[in-house]
C-alpha cells in the first residue's frame, strides 16, 4: 500500500509539472484528489490495515494530499499568470501606427463668408435677425414702397405662391418686422435666402442669399452709412480698400446709391475682374424712405436711419475664384471638397 502511494504521488507530481493549461490541471485534481480520485480511493482502503499500521499509513496519504494540493496550486497560479501575460501582449496597443483618417465635415463657402461677415458687423453691434422665406405681397413689396406697378412685381420676376404669398425677393420683411416690433435705436443685419425668377447662367441664379443691414435713431446720416460700409469693406478686402457712393434709385431708400470698392485683384490699377475701371459694385444702400420708416410707426420727424443689401454669391465667388455661381448650388463633393 505504501509502494502504491509512492507511485500515485511521484505520477501526480510529474503530471502536475506538465500541465500546460488550466483545464489539464482541474483534470488531474479531479482524477487525484476528487470524490472518486486515486488518493480517496486508498484512503477508503484503510479499513483492511491494522490498527498499528493505520495511523502510520493515514499520516502518509494526508502528506500526500497535502503535497498534491500544494502542487496543484502552485501551477494554477503560474498557468493564470503566463495566461495573463499572453493576454496582454495581444492587446497592445502600438501607438506608432498611423492613425485612421475620420472624415470631418466642412463650411460651405457660403457659410464661411457668411460668418465673417456676421462676425464684422456683430463687432459694429449689430445684431442678428431671421425671417420666413414665404411672405406676404404686404411685407415683401407694400410697405417698403413699392409701387403697384413696378416691375419687381411682376410675376416674371417673382415667385408667387397665391395672390398674396410668394418667395421672399429681399430679406427687407424681417427688417420692417423689426421695426415693428422694437423702438430706436435699431441695428440688425439679416442674413437669408432669396429668390428672383430670373434666367440661369454662370452669374444669375434663381435662388441667391443676401445680408440686409438697418440702423435707425436719432440723427443718423448718410455719413454714417459710408463710415459702418467702409468699415466693412475694409475689413473683407484689406485696410487700403476705398469705397465710393453712385447715384442710384431704390423705392425704398432716398437718397439711394450702389456702392463700388477699390479692385482688390488690382488695386485699383484697372484689369479683368474690374473690366478696366478699377471699382467694384457691392452693395445697394441708401437712407430709409420717409414712408417706409412711418408704415412700421416710427415718426420719420424724429428718426431717421439707414439700409443696405449685400449679396452674399458675388462676394463668395469673388473671393474662392469661382467661375460659376451654380457650382454654389450644386452641392458636388468634389467642389466643395476643395474648401
Ligand atoms: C438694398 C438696397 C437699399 C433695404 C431697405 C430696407 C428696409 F427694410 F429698411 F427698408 N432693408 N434693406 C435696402 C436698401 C436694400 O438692397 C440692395
Amino acid at each position: 500500500m505504501k509502494e502504491q502511494l509512492i507511485a500515485i504521488r511521484e505520477a501526480a507530481e510529474n503530471s502536475i509539472k506538465a500541465a500546460k493549461t488550466m483545464q489539464e490541471i482541474e483534470e488531474l485534481r479531479v482524477k487525484y484528489l476528487g470524490k472518486k480520485g486515486e488518493l480517496t480511493a486508498l484512503l477508503k482502503q484503510m479499513g483492511s490495515l491494522s490498527s498499528e499500521e493505520r495511523p502510520v499509513m493515514g499520516q502518509l496519504v494526508n502528506e500526500a494530499k497535502a503535497l498534491l494540493e500544494t502542487a496543484i496550486s502552485e501551477k494554477s497560479a503560474e498557468l493564470k499568470k503566463a495566461e495573463q501575460d499572453e493576454k496582454l501582449k495581444a492587446e497592445t496597443i502600438d501607438i506608432t501606427m498611423p492613425a485612421k483618417q475620420s472624415k470631418v465635415g466642412k463650411l460651405h463657402p457660403l457659410n464661411t463668408v457668411l460668418n465673417d461677415m456676421i462676425d464684422i458687423f456683430q463687432s459694429m453691434g449689430f445684431d442678428v435677425v431671421d425671417g420666413p422665406e414665404v411672405e406676404t405681397d404686404y411685407y415683401n413689396f407694400e410697405c417698403l414702397n413699392v409701387p403697384a406697378d413696378h416691375p419687381a412685381r411682376d410675376m416674371q420676376d417673382t415667385f408667387y405662391l397665391g395672390e398674396n404669398l410668394l418667395l421672399r425677393t429681399q430679406t427687407s420683411a424681417a427688417q420692417i418686422r423689426t421695426m415693428e416690433n422694437r423702438k430706436p435705436p435699431i441695428r440688425v443685419i439679416c442674413p437669408g435666402r432669396v429668390f428672383r425668377a430670373d434666367e440661369v447662367d454662370a452669374t444669375h441664379s434663381p435662388v441667391f442669399h443676401q445680408i440686409e443691414g438697418l440702423v435707425v435713431d436719432k440723427g443718423i446720416t448718410m455719413c454714417d452709412l459710408k463710415g459702418v460700409l467702409e468699415q466693412f469693406a475694409q475689413e473683407i478686402y484689406g485696410s487700403d480698400t476705398e469705397v465710393k457712393f453712385r447715384p442710384s434709385f431704390f423705392p425704398f431708400t432716398e437718397p439711394s446709391v450702389e456702392v463700388d470698392v477699390t479692385c482688390s485683384e488690382c488695386g485699383g490699377k484697372g484689369c479683368r475682374v474690374c473690366k478696366g475701371s478699377g471699382w467694384i459694385e457691392i452693395l445697394g444702400a441708401g437712407m430709409v424712405h420717409p414712408k417706409v420708416l412711418a408704415s412700421c410707426g416710427i415718426d420719420p420727424e424724429e428718426y431717421t436711419g439707414f439700409a443696405f443689401g449685400i449679396g452674399l454669391d458675388r462676394l463668395t465667388t469673388t473671393r474662392y475664384k469661382i467661375s460659376d455661381i451654380r457650382l454654389l448650388f450644386e452641392n458636388d463633393k468634389r467642389f466643395l471638397d476643395q474648401f
